[in-house]
């Protein structure tokens, strides 16, 4: 194989095998809940998608029954303005084996009642939910901001909010692509205003890409063009091209 060949074999493994343009791959719409039915799990269908396992959405140390139908709303969030580590929404997704997924953005609507938190954040299982996800608000929407990662509702008054504020948007970096073991994503919210107030989330939005795992030969090839290349480098740097640059020859052939 000649270096070209290597050079185009590394360009081609560096970008992934077969990895497709990323897209929504699946959306929480919590159709099947119902107000005070009882129950923290979201009694949903999770989406189906191939090579990928969306497990339901549910809630941890809030109330003990969703307070709105069709969305994922509960009250007991704390009233501190630090948020609590036992109070959130949380799903798993679960590749398939042989497969990894490169996770780009997830997207959602959010709601609250009059007296709801105002903050809410997202986290992951990567990092042990340490670190609040990059959050930002696309498209703008007046009703939100997010500053150092935590999404915050501006305004104290939901009656002047649409049923529905949209436009939170965690952009997932490089440690979630390719990812190959079970991720599991939580949402947080605090600084409620009272503990009876709520939080919804609905239309939650998961996009990336999913890809199978290079095989091992993959990972031969990849390493064996690696090293073709560096002792072309070798054998280039090693030329009297240097040497025609010092002496400023421009007319000398470094053929
Ligand atoms: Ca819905
Ligand atoms: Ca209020």
């Amino acid at each position: 194989m000649c270096i070209s060949q290597q050079l185009l074999l590394i360009g081609a493994l560096a970008t992934g095998p077969s990895i497709t343009q990323a897209d929504v791959l699946g959306t929480f719409t919590f159709d099947l809940v119902t107000a005070n039915a009882g129950g923290t799990i979201d009694p949903t269908p999770p989406p189906t998608v191939p090579e990928l396992t969306f497990g339901s959405f549910n809630a941890t140390g809030l109330g003990a029954n969703p307070r709105a139908s069709t969305l994922f709303t509960f009250s007991g969030w704390t009233t501190a303005a630090e948020l609590d580590a036992g109070k959130f929404y949380e799903t798993t997704l679960t590749p398939a084996p042989g497969s990894q997924v490169n996770f780009e953005t997830i997207t959602f609507g959010v709601r609250r009642s009059g007296t709801g938190p105002r903050d809410f954040v997202v986290r992951s299982s990567l990092d042990n939910f340490a670190a609040n996800l990059p959050a930002g608000i696309s498209p703008d929407n007046g009703e939100l901001q997010a500053s150092q990662n935590v999404f915050h509702f501006v305004n104290d008054n939901s009656a002047t909010q649409p049923a529905d504020v949209n436009g939170s948007t965690v952009s997932l970096g490089t440690e979630f692509g390719p990812v190959a073991q079970p991720v599991t994503f939580r949402i947080y919210a605090y600084g409620a205003e009272q503990a009876g107030g709520t939080f919804g989330v609905d239309n939650v939005a998961i996009s990336g890409a999913i890809s199978p795992v290079p095989e091992p030969e993959e990972y031969a090839a990849m390493f064996a063009g690696s090293l073709g290349v560096f002792a072309w480098w070798r054998r280039r740097r090693n030329r009297p091209l240097a040497v025609a640059s010092v002496t400023g020859d421009r007319d000398q052939s470094v053929g």
